[in-house]
């Protein structure tokens, strides 16, 4: 007889479907008005030939092959887990007394699992805490250089974290909504910490129904679901800031602009009149000077600007827009947008950020914490911008110049990664790998042998969530779920909270490290503590026996509309941001105060090196956009029959406009090279005119997979040729999405895809 058990996951709570010890169907959490997909991968990924079945050791890092070695070899051989914990161990011990903490870089980036005590990243990171300290890492890949940004100018991160102006405001008050890189469903499959609701598309179909009109303005039009009704403006990538420029300019000249707001409201104003009409360059940022920028024409641009000029208008735009070099510009644009507009803290009017980008957004909810593990205090405290890892590891002793801030490079010599996977998440692999094997021992924690397992000299297989209890949860989110174990651990797998807790004791620390509280005790401790909070903050949740028995609580939604700096709009004397001037930065004294190269005091445009417009074009005439997929999360579930059906002969699917594979004489299911100077990946192509003109988009994801002999990933990871340079000095965030390439047929036999199935392990 089948077994259910509640469990969650980021793309979904489900019940696991048990049989015989093993996860065979998933149900989808009957509280989830819009199950996703994403869940039907989740038996077997749990069971893949590619799970870790014990721990690993490479051959050449026990003979003494270390600083420099090649990793990524098929030289791993098995060891029993207490000489794996006695060699970590000893090694980070080693280590610290050789070169000092920060030689351990344990910023171990990543989403790991939705529960929130088995968190890989925040297990480990606790233990490197109170083992003495670690280089640790900033920011995110996801709006790195957004969260740097705002604080300057608006004073918060709400605009992009939330909670946002909410749909019920949007569909009673906006009458348009410009959305830059749409509002595409596919981000919205997720939750970081657990998707119990997905109300996004039943949301925007009430918004829609409202009859607000959308304007979707991105390369893609599938950015915008078909019953939005949306009018597609195909921009070229990375020009996004002139266009914003240009519907100020348009406002301008217009005599649209509302003084009143930006006098009350807003600072810098006037400089950034000065430079929309050019008269420090000579340069006025006019629709026609747009229009050659952006390939918009400046007919749409100037109907634009009149159109949001005349009703309640809101402003979004996706986080990928600042994932490009100088990606602050146009966010800071948009801004300053909506500030013209008069907009920001009127109902239904204003800007944020994500609305499309992940599951809650815009989503009404109440202001309640998460749970989370305490974290430790790290006491060694570099802290590098996380996109910079490469850099890091490059270049010890460098000075790196991050928001006003001088960081020098600490020394690297020992890598430990749990709960990410630089190989997915980072640009430029070749160039990362590099960096990687100057390292003298790489640690990495994995259920699976992803390309980070594979280069890592230490292999330690930890369990999935379906192999232990945890508590699901996230702010962006109504539920909290219990997560209860559904299968014994899996080969020999174990908790990472339990292979760290036994290298604690090797280090004399284990007591520090677990509270003497075993998982049991560790559930019901972080569920109390969130409870208590709730309560303070007016939320009675349930006791933990029966939050455990029932599987899940409910957050009852707010009655009240949500507005963002509703209060700063009534009076923003009162209220003022928490900026320098109390007010929205149009021109930040700060910002300018750093004097960076490309960084003026005023969002501004900048050529990127890489886009269309660029004299790279000549020679990679197509842009590649890597986004993120709609068959998996990142990575995670690559191995799952989602991800597996969208593959074309197991190569990740390129989209093409037809005038450009006509152009090469390519056909729909050809297999691709495509490439440029710093790598080369297949790829399967889908021709489509959803797509425009010089432009190609792959999904992130793909687990990378070289040759060995030539570099070429046989996957399809676009990482191997997008570009690892920072926003700006002033972001450092991740700037995938500027990126050039040169697509072509793929000649010769086709090699297998080998990344899915365990290395072969090397003859002891
Ligand atoms: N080109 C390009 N690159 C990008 C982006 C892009 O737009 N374009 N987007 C970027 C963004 S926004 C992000 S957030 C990153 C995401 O990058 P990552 O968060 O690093 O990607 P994931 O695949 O989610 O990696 C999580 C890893 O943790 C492992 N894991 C899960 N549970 C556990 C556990 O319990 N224990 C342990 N030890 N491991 C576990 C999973 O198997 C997986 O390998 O990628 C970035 N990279
Ligand atoms: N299913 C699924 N959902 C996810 C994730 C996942 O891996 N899978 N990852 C989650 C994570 S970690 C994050 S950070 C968010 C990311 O959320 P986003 O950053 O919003 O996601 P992307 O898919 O990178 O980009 C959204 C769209 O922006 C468009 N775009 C790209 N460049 C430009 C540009 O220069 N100008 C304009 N106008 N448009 C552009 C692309 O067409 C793309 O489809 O997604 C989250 N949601
Ligand atoms: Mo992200």
């Amino acid at each position: 007889m089948p077994v259910l058990t509640p469990h969650a996951a980021h793309w979904g709570y489900f019940d696991a479907v048990v049989e015989d010890g093993r996860v065979v169907g998933v149900r989808p959490f009957a509280r989830d008005p819009q199950p996703g997909h994403l869940i039907d991968s989740v038996p077997a990924a749990v069971h893949a030939p590619s799970r870790i079945d014990r721990p690993y050791i490479r051959a050449g890092w026990l003979r003494g092959e270390r600083r420099g070695a090649v990793r990524g070899d098929r030289d791993f051989i098995p060891v029993p887990w207490d000489e794996a914990i006695r060699l970590v161990a000893e090694e980070s011990a080693r280590i610290r007394a050789a070169h000092g903490h920060s030689a351990i870089l344990g910023g171990s980036y990543g989403w790991s699992s939705a529960g929130r005590f088995h968190h890989a990243r925040s297990q480990l990171q606790r233990f490197l805490g109170l083992g003495g300290g670690f280089t640790t890492q900033v920011t995110n890949y996801s709006y790195g250089a957004g969260m740097t940004l705002m604080p300057h100018i608006l004073g918060t991160n709400e605009v992009l974290q939330g909670p946002v102006t909410d749909w019920p405001s949007i569909a009673r008050h906006t009458k348009l909504m410009l959305c830059l890189g749409g509002l595409p469903l596919k981000n919205t499959l997720v939750t970081a910490g657990g998707a119990g609701a997905h109300e996004y598309v039943p949301w925007l179909r009430q918004v829609a129904a409202a009859g607000v009109r959308f304007v979707n303005i991105s390369p893609f039009r599938g950015d915008a679901p078909d019953f939005l009704g949306a009018e597609w403006v195909p921009i070229r990538p990375n020009t996004d800031a002139a266009l914003i420029l240009a519907l100020l300019h348009t406002l301008v000249e217009a005599g649209l602009e509302d003084r009143g707001f930006l006098a009350t409201h807003c600072t810098g104003w006037e400089r950034l009149r000065a430079y929309l009409l050019g008269e420090a360059d000579g340069t006025p940022k006019s629709a026609a000077w747009a229009a050659a920028i952006t390939e918009v024409p400046a007919e749409t641009i100037r109907a634009l600007a009149l159109e949001a000029a005349r009703q309640p208008t809101m402003l979004t735009a996706t986080w990928s827009l600042q994932r490009a070099e100088h990606g602050e510009q146009p966010w800071w644009a948009l801004v300053a947008l909506a500030a013209a507009l008069g907009g920001i803290g009127r109902p239904g009017e204003g800007v944020a950020f994500g609305y499309g980008s992940l599951n809650g957004m815009g989503t009404p909810r109440r202001r309640l914490p998460s749970v989370s593990l305490p974290a430790t205090r790290n006491p060694a405290g570099p802290a590098i911008p996380v996109a910079r890892v490469t850099e890091l590891l490059e270049r010890p002793g460098a000075v790196l110049d991050y928001n006003g801030r001088q960081i020098t490079l600490p020394d690297i010599r020992m890598i430990w990664w749990a709960g990410g996977n630089p190989f997915h998440h980072h640009q430029d692999l070749n160039r990362l790998l590099r960096g990687w094997c100057r390292a003298e021992t790489i640690v990495v924690q994995e259920p699976w042998w992803t390309a980070a397992a594979r280069h890592a000299d230490i292999v330690l297989p930890a369990t999935t969530t379906l192999e232990r209890n945890d508590i699901a949860s996230s702010s962006n989110d109504r539920f909290l779920r219990a997560m209860h174990r559904a299968i014994p651990p899996q080969g020999q797998a174990r908790n990472d909270h339990d292979m760290l807790a036994d290298m604690a004791e090797h280090l004399g620390f284990r007591d520090r490290f677990t509270e003497q509280r075993d998982e049991a005790a560790w559930l019901r401790h972080l569920y109390e503590r969130w409870r208590s909070a709730c309560e303070r903050m007016g939320f009675a949740a349930p006791g933990y026996e029966e939050f455990w028995a029932a599987g899940h609580v409910e957050v009852p939604p707010p009655e009240e509309e949500h507005v963002l700096f509703a209060e700063f709009h009534r009076d923003p004397v009162a209220h003022p941001l928490a900026t320098p001037s109390g007010k929205v930065e149009l021109y930040s004294e700060t910002i300018a105060g750093f004097g960076y190269a490309g960084v003026a005091g005023h969002p501004h445009w900048v050529p990127p090196a890489e886009y269309l417009g660029a004299p790279l074009a000549a020679r990679y005439p197509l842009h590649l956009l890597s986004y993120q997929p709609v068959t998996r999360l990142h990575g995670q579930l690559d191995p799952g029959p989602v991800a597996a059906a969208s593959k074309i002969q197991g190569r990740e699917p390129l989209r093409m406009h037809p005038a450009d594979a006509a152009a090469r004489g390519l056909a729909d299911g050809d297999i691709l090279r495509v490439f440029n100077d710093r790598g080369a990946c297949l790829a399967g192509l889908c021709v489509t005119e959803e797509i425009r003109p010089g432009v190609v988009a792959m999904a992130t994801g793909a687990w990378w997979d070289p040759d060995p002999e030539t570099g070429l990933d046989r996957h399809g990871n676009p990482n191997v040729l997008t570009q690892d340079i920072g926003t700006s000095p002033l972001g450092q965030g991740c700037a995938a999405q500027s990126c050039l390439v040169q697509v072509e047929r793929f000649v010769g036999e086709l090699p297998p895809v080998s990344v899915l199935h365990a290395p072969r392990p090397a003859a002891a």
